[in-house]
């Protein structure tokens, strides 16, 4: 079988790539290990910059997220019994985030794809990339069905997620990684019960940080940080509820609670993989890094990543023209080092160590106070929360 860009992964990486694409008329295939419907269901990300909604615009995917989507101006941080509103619109010039879920942006891209007729094939094994440091790499896998295929692309896209076999293809020679594991996790709630604030609020609290956000005006999303190595068995929802009230808690203010439809627990993990491409193989969103998500960065990642993949891949392959891509990496990797130190300061400011001690608490609550109180280190938060604009990546400029 013959395509031009091979897609491992339908996460929103592949999946916006393969649309990208397929508008600049450049055929590709999408292989999933999943189900189409876990993939759709999969609890995830719930912010995106106002970047990331131009490219899902772009894309032409937007017409349920141009209605359903909440935008947000601001964030609240709490800390020390206080609570503190962050003006994302006064403090970057008017620009938002959005609120709407990463399940909702896989289903538009995927009844997208579907609609197209373009090729997707879901529960697919042994997925494998070889010759990539040829022109024709290839792309093999088993159907769900047990037929086993091979693929002559022009290029492969390892969209693949980070526990994916794309990274994995590049000779560790080439490779380099920078990576930092967390003492702590988050348990995620997903709880049919309207959000009991206008903004997401990060709160910083000496029994650990928690988040309240919400999906839809019906919906709240929830996070508690627990230990690392935390069994789930071991929060019925009773205690989930009795800790989030305790670390949220404010005078006057009161968090409602609603039936737990979905709990895990996700860890924490900082890293980055380079170069994002070897040979013709080009790795983009959780494949070639990972961010923790306290500074809500790993899915606008991803969706930069490719939107500057399907402009380089276009020009490769249509144009015959070689410097986009041999610029991929380089401009991707500024952008994820940029949101490597945002997701790191943020998380740090806000989770409790294990045995730290009082002086990290009495550090954090200097940041906090001096983030909240001071304009400068308020823009700071607020510009890197908002994103940074979409990069120069242009056949015309240098
Ligand atoms: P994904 O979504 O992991 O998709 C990769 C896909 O590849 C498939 N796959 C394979 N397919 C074929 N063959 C193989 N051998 C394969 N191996 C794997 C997988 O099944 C999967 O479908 O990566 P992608 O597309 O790069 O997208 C990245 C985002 O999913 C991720 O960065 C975000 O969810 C991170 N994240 C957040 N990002 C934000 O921007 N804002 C947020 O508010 C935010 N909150 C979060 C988050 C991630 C979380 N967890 C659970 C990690 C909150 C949480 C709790
Ligand atoms: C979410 O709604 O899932 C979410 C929001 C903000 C974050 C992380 C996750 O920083």
């Amino acid at each position: 079988m013959r395509t031009q860009v091979g897609i491992v992964g339908a996460g929103p990486a592949g999946l916006l790539l393969s649309q990208l694409l397929a508008r600049g008329g450049i055929e590709s295939i999408v292989v999933e290990i999943r189900s189409r419907a876990y993939c759709e269901a999969r609890q995830r990300a719930g912010v995106l910059e106002a970047g990331s909604v131009q490219v899902l615009r772009a894309a032409g995917v937007s017409q349920r997220l141009d209605r359903l989507g909440l935008e947000h101006g601001g964030i609240y941080l709490q800390f020390a019994g206080e609570r503190h509103h962050i003006d994302f619109r006064d403090l970057t010039g008017g620009r938002t985030v959005t609120v709407y879920a990463q399940t909702e942006v896989v289903k538009d891209l995927i009844a997208a794809r579907l609609s197209a007729q373009q090729r997707i094939e879901f529960e697919v094994t042994d997925t494998e990339v070889a010759d990539l440091d040829t022109t024709r790499p290839v792309l093999r896998y088993t159907s769900a069905g047990g037929k086993r295929t091979e693929v002559n692309c022009d290029a492969i896209a390892g969209c693949d997620g980070f526990h994916g076999i794309c990274r994995p293809a590049i000779p560790a020679s080439v490779r380099t990684v920078h990576e930092c594991d967390y003492p702590y996790a988050w348990l995620g709630i997903l709880a049919d019960v309207p959000p009991s604030t206008d903004e997401l609020i990060y709160c910083h609290h000496p029994r650990g940080f928690a988040l309240h956000s919400m999906r839809t005006p019906q919906i709240s999303r929830l996070y508690l940080q627990v230990a690392p190595d935390e069994d789930i068995g071991a929060w019925p929802d009773e205690r989930i509820w009795d800790e989030l009230r305790r670390r949220l808690a404010l005078p006057g203010w009161e968090l409602k609670e609603g039936a737990i439809m979905d709990k895990s627990i996700t860890p924490m993990r900082s890293f980055v993989g380079a170069p994002m491409r070897y040979g013709r193989l080009f790795l983009a969103g959780d494949a070639a890094h990972i961010v923790p998500p306290t500074g809500a960065k790993g899915l606008n990642l991803a969706l930069a990543d490719v939107a500057v993949l399907a402009r380089a891949l276009t020009s490769l392959i249509r144009g015959g023209r070689a410097d986009l891509a041999d610029r991929y990496s380089g401009a991707c990797l500024n952008r994820v080092w940029r949101a490597t130190h945002f997701s790191w300061w943020m998380t740090t400011m806000l989770h409790a160590t294990p045995g730290a001690g009082p002086m990290e608490a009495q550090l954090q609550l200097a940041q906090l106070r001096y983030t909240t109180g001071s304009r400068a280190a308020a823009t700071t938060l607020a510009e890197n929360y908002v994103g940074y604009p979409p990069l120069k990546l242009n056949p015309d400029t240098p």
